[in-house]
């Protein structure tokens, strides 16, 4: 069955359908990213009358700085954060901003958490990533498994700094019981993406090359060998999931949001997908003097399965048709 915006139904309960009067006011930092705008499109489609959205963009205040950051606090005095702002990109930016994507991260996670603390937020839920997990490891992957050895070089400063939220979590806990978790999503695309050429992920980035290519009657160039394996969700699908977290889970250690091992593609496989979304008539070329970046970091699902059995994932090409679409479709403003 499909919803009014064409994403796939699911099994999560309607919040509606609960009875639940408490009065809650939710602080989104990064609203205006990826997740944070699929986050505010299903929020809207599923209102409740006890729940006040506020979605944040770094101009309402840089959250890598404290003042700023208590600032924010203290003008929406929220009841919950989704913590979702931080400093993001694909393989290749990450490899040539490490120590940006640490120190960025750290301040601003440490600022979130710590004005969480002060202003008494009862349930705080930020994003940690598939890729902050061990480079040389058995698989699947699973949420036990963070701190067990090195990320992946590619990536180190984001990793680093990811995996000490999860640290930040438990000591909030056992010092102020404080109740705040994380997610762990695997690579995340869709609507809203940033599409930019050189710093973006491999799906908006390949997508925005395909729309240049297509105009050039050129083939697609796909870097590195089109053979790393990678899962990847729909920013419709991780923001279903991520509301049910914000409302009904209350485990403090992390729960990874993936789809199945079985839904593992190549690099290769999503650019055919990309090519046939945008009706390519050329095919694809491979650079391989570019970095493949990490072979592989499959997940499990498992603990998310046991809490929603039934949850259905959008399948991934119906995925990708509706983000080229949106591309298209909003070629001139979308962020490039
Ligand atoms: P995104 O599209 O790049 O958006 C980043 C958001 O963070 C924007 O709203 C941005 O605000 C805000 N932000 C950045 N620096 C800030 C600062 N100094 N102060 C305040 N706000 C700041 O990111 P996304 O892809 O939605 O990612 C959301 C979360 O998912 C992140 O925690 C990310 O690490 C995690 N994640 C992403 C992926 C992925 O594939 N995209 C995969 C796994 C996990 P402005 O736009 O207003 O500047
Ligand atoms: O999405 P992506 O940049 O990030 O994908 P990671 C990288 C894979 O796609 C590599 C190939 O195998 C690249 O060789 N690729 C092919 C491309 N063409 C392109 C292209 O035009 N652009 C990009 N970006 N890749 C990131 C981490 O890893 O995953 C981040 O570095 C983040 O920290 C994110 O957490 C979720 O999956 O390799």
């Amino acid at each position: 069955m499909a919803d009014d915006d064409g994403a796939v139904n699911n099994t999560v309960p309607p919040a509606a359908k609960r009875a639940c009067t408490e009065k809650i006011k939710v602080l989104v930092t990064g609203g205006t990213g990826l997740v944070g705008r699929a986050l505010e499109s299903h929020v809207i489609s599923d209102p409740q009358p006890n729940e006040e959205w506020i979605f944040l963009s770094s101009k309402d205040g840089d959250l890598r700085d404290m003042a700023q950051a208590r600032r924010v606090f203290e003008l929406h005095r929220p009841t919950h954060v989704a913590h979702l702002a931080a400093m993001v990109g694909g393989l290749f930016k990450n490899m040539k901003y490490k120590l940006d994507f640490l120190r960025e991260n750290l301040l601003m996670n440490d600022c979130v958490l710590e004005c969480c603390r002060e202003f008494g937020v009862s349930r705080c839920v930020s994003c940690l990533s598939t890729c902050i997990f061990p480079d040389k490891t058995t698989y699947p992957i699973d949420e036990t498994m963070i701190h067990n050895g090195p990320p992946h070089d590619s990536n180190f400063g984001y990793a680093y700094a990811k995996r000490l939220i999860d640290i930040q979590n438990r000591a909030y806990h056992e010092q102020y019981g404080c109740m705040f978790t994380s997610v762990i999503p695997t690579n995340i695309f869709g609507p809203h993406d940033n599409f930019n050429l050189q710093d973006s992920h491999v799906i908006p980035g390949l997508i925005h090359k395909c729309y240049i290519a297509k105009q050039k009657d050129e083939p697609l160039t796909v870097l590195g060998t089109g053979s790393p394996l990678r899962q990847f969700i729909y920013s419709k699908d991780l923001a279903r999931l991520s509301l049910w977290v914000l409302r009904e889970y209350h485990e403090i250690d992390p729960i990874i949001l993936s789809v199945g091992e079985e839904d593992e593609v190549s690099i290769r496989e999503v650019a055919l997908m990309i090519n046939k979304a945008m009706g390519m008539k050329q095919g694809i070329q491979f650079d391989g003097s570019k970095s493949d970046g990490q072979l592989k970091k499959t997940a499990s699902n498992s603990k998310l399965r046991k809490y929603l059995p039934d949850f259905k994932f959008t399948p991934i090409q119906q995925a990708i048709d509706e983000t080229v679409q949106w591309f298209c479709e909003n070629y001139d403003t979308a962020r490039k």
